[in-house]
């Protein structure tokens, strides 16, 4: 990617009303940019990573007392001098500001302080992606996820891949160098199983992707049933508001509503759908409609009954989604009579009631036992984006082919080219190669001033 070093100026606070504001001046120029407006002291002789107290002034005007900390290169977020203004926090104070600064320099793009931060090696690609997890992250493991690959440990984990890939190449190339005296068929064992471990690993890091899309994005559950059966009571017990809206008349829920809550710390997409049922009402046969395409997008169906199991539906629910991913749920568990709840226990149905305190337990409990990750999980570092997914998959495809080419004897030559390609893949995950509408991609998704 063509690095642009001309100086970018941007407020990196959000716009409102609030203790301060932040303003930050990144490229090599970014001293002389903001020099003239500094009035107390000379800032370019200040020393780095010093706050220091002064005014902001223009045409002999005071606009604002600031403090300003200068961050020289390359000690700095981006890599280049950065100077960071933070005045009171006040859209007019912040942009009369801005308006100054951009005299001199250009306002940056959104995530273009990051994006430099990146192309000066201050962090790689996965970390880049990591600030704007961060920047997004509403939970506890959204958070915890985001901040673990800050740290870098998805970065080193595919590090680690790489040097046990050059490892095996290296061996490779010095066969083909010495071809003649060929290799001993005990070596080739030991360095089958080898490539062999090496693709078994690239498949469950694959794997970890699920895992980490989950913990960013959430876990996305649906509830669907005839119509009364507690949709909507459910749905509004899980956020513990009135939400939606519950009626005893069938047909209450129309259109799907979609809500987001933190299910110890996991985030949990919660969808309320229409009643399952035939119907000639054109606007509630739009809403089942919709409620097939909430059940097809999602993790985890809760397959609700209230008493009377509702077959045909069940069975049509398993034609559209694995079984695997239904969960069945006997509802109003609070006025069933016993031999009925024990009639569908052993069905595999789990009871809960929606009105009861902790109603829900057992349904959340099924959950939790779904999406639960372990500190060794997270720790060990986790994928979490398509990008980083659809690379981790072409390694794994590459190594294979790899296997393949050295169990058919193919030659040296084309087991080595394999295992480049398995390189290559994986150097995408943490930018060493990319192109440029790839780092677009991510960083457009930034704020303006991160
Ligand atoms: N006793 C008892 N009543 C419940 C329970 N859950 C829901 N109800 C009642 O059942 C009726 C229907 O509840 P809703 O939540 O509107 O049902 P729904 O499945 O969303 O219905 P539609 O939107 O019409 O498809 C209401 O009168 C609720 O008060 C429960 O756990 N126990
Ligand atoms: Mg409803």
């Amino acid at each position: 990617m063509k690095y642009k070093t001309d100086t970018i100026a941007a407020i990196s606070t959000p716009t409102g009303i609030g203790g301060i504001a932040v303003l930050r001046v990144s490229g090599s120029k970014a001293i002389e940019v903001v020099k003239p407006y500094f009035k107390d002291k000379n800032i370019s002789s200040l020393p780095s990573h010093k706050a220091t107290f002064g005014k902001i002034v223009a045409d002999n005007q005071i606009i604002d007392e600031v403090v300003l900390t200068i961050f020289r290169a390359p000690h700095s977020y981006t890599g280049e001098d950065v100077v960071e203004i933070s005045c009171h926090g006040n859209n007019f104070i912040a942009h009369r500001i801005l308006e100054l600064l951009l005299q001199r320099s250009r306002l940056a793009e959104p995530g273009e302080f990051t994006k430099r931060a990146f192309l000066n090696d201050k962090m790689g690609l996965t970390q880049a992606e990591a600030v704007g997890d961060l920047l997004n992250a509403k939970t506890k493991y959204s958070h915890l996820a985001a901040l673990q690959q800050l740290e870098g440990k998805l970065h080193n984990k595919i590090a680690i891949f790489l040097k046990e890939l050059t490892a095996l190449r290296t061996k490779l190339e010095l066969e083909i160098d010495f071809q003649e005296q060929g290799i001993e068929e005990l070596e080739r064992e030991s360095f089958l199983k080898k490539m062999q471990q090496l693709h078994e690993n690239l498949l469950e890091l694959v794997q970890t992707g699920e895992e980490g899309i989950i913990l960013k994005d959430g876990y996305r559950i649906c509830l669907v049933g005839a119509p009364n059966v507690g949709k909507s009571s459910i749905f509004n017990s899980f956020l513990e508001s009135e939400r939606a809206i519950v009626t005893p008349i069938p047909g209450t829920t129309r259109d799907y509503l979609e809500e987001a809550i933190s299910l110890q710390g996991y985030l949990i997409k919660i969808y309320d759908t229409a009643g399952l049922r035939k119907t000639n009402n054109i606007a509630e046969k739009a809403g089942i409609e919709r409620s097939y395409q909430i059940i097809r997008n999602s993790h985890k169906v809760l397959f609700i009954i209230d008493g009377q199991e509702n077959k045909a539906e069940l069975q049509k629910l398993e034609k559209i989604i694995s079984p695997r991913h239904i969960l069945k749920v006997l509802n109003k568990s609070d006025i069933l009579d016993d031999s009925i709840k024990e009639n569908f226990r052993k069905k595999g149905y789990i009871e809960c009631s929606a009105i009861k305190e902790n109603g829900l337990q057992k349904i959340k409990k099924a959950i939790l036992d779904e999406i639960e990750i372990t500190p060794a999980q997270l720790d060990a570092g986790l994928l979490n984006n398509t990008r980083q997914i659809a690379a981790a998959n072409k390694a794994a495809t590459a190594m294979k082919k790899a296997i393949d080419s050295f169990q058919q004897n193919m030659g040296a030559e084309f087991t080595a080219f394999d295992l480049k390609e398995a390189s290559i893949a994986l150097e995408e995950i943490i930018g060493k190669i990319t192109n440029d509408d790839i780092l677009n991609n991510i960083f457009r998704n930034f704020c303006v001033g991160k």
